[in-house]
């Protein structure tokens, strides 16, 4: 299947980008893959040129609990965009899509609220290789992806 893979986009500073303040909400499941969306997603905004102190890092226990991680910091005045990382792999029940729907629609619900990029930084693999493959691995790391989106939905792309 083919993946969208931005994460070889050239890296260039971007002045404006040192005014920004980004919130990164990462889901504690999974941890190995969400550690390397987060090194992914945090390089990538610093390659950017964000200071190391306008990115916020916080953990939720699972995916389940993104949405309200990323409304805790999106109603925050001073945050500009919130990258939200999870990993949620199909089990045998159907718990993997009450996850994947609640988290969809509540990260989706809370951009619209605060009227904010709230960015869905969440892989739904069939399987942990798959999820490596994603978070640093062949298919790029859509941690990066994630980042990209943001500083995109930021205007910092548009010409
Ligand atoms: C319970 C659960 C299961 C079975 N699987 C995952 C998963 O693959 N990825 C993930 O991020 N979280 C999982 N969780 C935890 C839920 O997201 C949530 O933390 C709990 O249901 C508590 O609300």
């Amino acid at each position: 299947m083919a993946t969208t893979n931005l994460s070889g986009q050239t890296a260039k500073s971007f002045k404006s980008l040192a005014k920004k303040r980004f919130a990164i909400v990462v889901s504690e499941w999974n941890d190995s893959v969400t550690e390397a969306l987060y090194s992914g997603a945090y390089q990538t905004l610093r390659d950017y040129g964000v200071p190391k102190d306008h990115i916020i890092r916080r953990n939720v226990p699972g995916s389940f609990e993104l949405s309200l991680g990323a409304q805790y910091m999106a109603e925050k005045k001073d945050i500009d965009a919130v990258i939200c990382l999870g990993c949620v792999i199909q089990g045998e029940t159907r718990h993997f899509e009450f996850i994947c729907n609640a988290v969809a629609d509540g990260i989706t619900n809370v951009g619209l609220k605060f009227n904010k990029p709230v960015i869905f930084g969440v892989l739904t693999p069939d399987t942990q290789q798959q999820a490596l493959d994603r978070a640093g691995g062949k298919h790029g790391n859509k941690g990066d992806e994630a980042a990209v989106t943001a500083i995109k939905m930021l205007g910092e792309f548009t010409s």
